[in-house]
């Protein structure tokens, strides 16, 4: 098969292989700058917009993509030489590809080599929101005390260079800064990750920054910038090269970074955009006055649920979520965690139907073909654990509740981190604190307790008495008769 480069000269070719933009794409203004051009946003946000976009009315919402961090250069390469093209290929739970390119992604700009133009485009008067996925570690955020980490060495750098920043909190805040020099409208800050109450992170982590770097800058952007907080949902596994090579072979697009997600996708949005916003309304989006306990619900069933898979998997040695999902042990495993110790902690849904809810997470789980990597779904497991984990425990604590099945996973995560799995062979550990992690997997062996005491991850819990008995016996037990026995044994209980 004839196989063409993704870019704006050949993008009619592909017409009969894959849905493409029908709207002019040079017609379109910037109204968002969104950082992080990654597979979540370009499967999510950039597709409800492109959505939007082929209403052929709506002109003034196309997306420049910013790549923050100096390792962000591929993608950027890949985007810039593509002219902002990729496709999302979504696979159906039968197995089938539905392919479309993406064509909302008008610019895209790379941080590290130009920070005034990041900053400027932030600052331009067309520009009204500024989207983020950053990752949950990207917050910069200590658990144990609550506050923004002033000691990270990035942020110490930013605050010595104001005009060549690293950070995010550098960038918004030199924009913000422009944007009141130059009598601009405010924006919005829109956190698209899967955080607590992320619109509210942003703007106490921000603030706190702000309050350091430009103290006379917090009365401007405490009226002038808003932070609606949202729920974000759509599994998006990194791309692998047979993604890539099978669109190539079959479609002839020769597209160097497309993206493969699920076929489900949610966005349930507080409605507080002070410079107006798109009407992704019309193309599934939810506007609610409380987005929290949607929060809730997503972070502390599916990507708790994501974490509980991904540990006990990645010790008995799968690849993939959906192996382990399979496992008829783990799922009731997973299915008990739901039902018993995370659903009781969740606030009243006005209709959702909660278990409902579960029994579509394992359905999404256990699809065979997106062959989600357990290694996505481990790496940086110290921040995520704070997030998806601590608060289901923490509110069963409160009540003398139901741990169990939290404090076994902890225990495994405590394990895991020794970097083996249980047939011996070497785990691939990513994580910002990774050898804290491995020092105290290690003082372990000896004396469990000693990975509770990572306080950055786990604040108090080691002062539980029956967290820590819980946890302790898990421990053991995992060490001495492996996870899926002692796994049989819980759900015997
Ligand atoms: C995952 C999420 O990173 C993780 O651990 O749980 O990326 C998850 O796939 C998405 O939040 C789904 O919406």
């Amino acid at each position: 098969m004839t196989t063409y480069k993704l870019n704006n000269l050949n993008l009619e070719k592909f017409k009969e292989v894959a849905a493409i933009p029908n709207y002019n794409r040079d017609a379109i203004k910037t109204g968002i700058v969104h950082v992080g051009i990654g597979g979540f946003h370009r499967a999510h946000e950039a597709l409800y917009t492109d959505d939007l976009l082929h209403d052929k009315t709506v002109k003034d919402w196309g997306i420049c993509g910013v790549a923050l961090l100096d390792f962000d250069t591929k993608i950027y390469n890949t985007l810039k030489a593509q002219d902002g093209l990729y496709t999302l290929v979504v696979k159906e739970l039968d197995g089938t590809l539905s392919r479309r390119v993406i064509g909302s992604i008008v610019e895209v700009l790379y941080a590290p080599e130009n920070p005034i133009k990041v900053i400027e485009k932030m600052a331009s008067p067309e520009v009204k929101i500024v989207s983020l996925t950053i990752t949950e570690g990207g917050y910069n955020y200590n658990e144990a005390t609550g506050e923004f980490n002033f000691e990270n060495p990035l942020i110490q750098y930013d605050l010595e260079h104001s005009k060549s920043p690293k950070t995010i909190f550098g960038y918004l805040t030199q924009a913000l800064k422009l944007r009141k020099e130059n009598g601009l409208k405010g924006i919005t800050i829109q956190s698209c990750d899967n955080i607590q109450g992320n619109g509210d992170m942003t703007k106490k982590m921000l603030m706190s920054y702000i309050n350091v770097a430009e103290p006379e800058l917090v009365t401007w952007v405490a009226s002038n910038v808003s932070f609606p907080n949202a729920m974000v949902d759509r599994i998006t596994p990194a791309t692998s090269p047979i993604d890539i090579s099978n669109l190539k072979e079959t479609t002839g697009i020769d597209d160097a970074w497309p993206v493969v997600c699920e076929p489900f996708k949610q966005w349930v949005i507080e409605d507080d955009f002070i410079s107006g916003r798109p009407a992704w309304e019309n193309v599934g989006a939810q506007f609610v006055k409380d987005v929290e306990p949607f929060e809730k619900m997503k972070l502390q069933l599916l990507n708790a649920g994501h974490s509980v898979l991904g540990i006990l998997g990645a010790l008995m040695g799968y690849d993939t979520i959906d192996e382990v999902a399979n496992n008829p042990i783990i799922n009731s495993f997973l299915r008990a965690y739901m039902r018993h110790e995370v659903a009781p902690v969740l606030s009243d849904l006005n209709g959702v139907d909660l278990e409902a809810y579960e029994a579509s997470l394992l359905e999404r789980f256990g699809n065979i073909y997106i062959k989600d990597q357990i290694d996505r779904i481990c790496s940086e497991s110290s921040a995520k654990f704070p997030i998806f984990v601590l608060p289901t425990i923490n509110s069963q604590l409160k009540e003398n509740g139901h741990i169990e099945h939290a404090a076994f996973v902890v225990a495994a995560w405590a394990i895991y981190s020794l970097g083996q799995d249980e047939n011996g062979k070497a785990l691939l550990i990513k994580d910002a604190i990774k050898a804290e992690l491995n020092e105290k997997a290690i003082a372990s062996k000896n004396n469990p307790v000693a990975f509770l005491e990572i306080e950055s991850v786990f604040g108090k819990l080691k002062d539980s008495k029956l967290f820590v008995e819980t946890y302790t016996k898990a421990y053991q037990g995992i060490c001495s008769k492996g996870v899926e026995n002692c796994v049989l044994e819980i759900n015997a209980n």
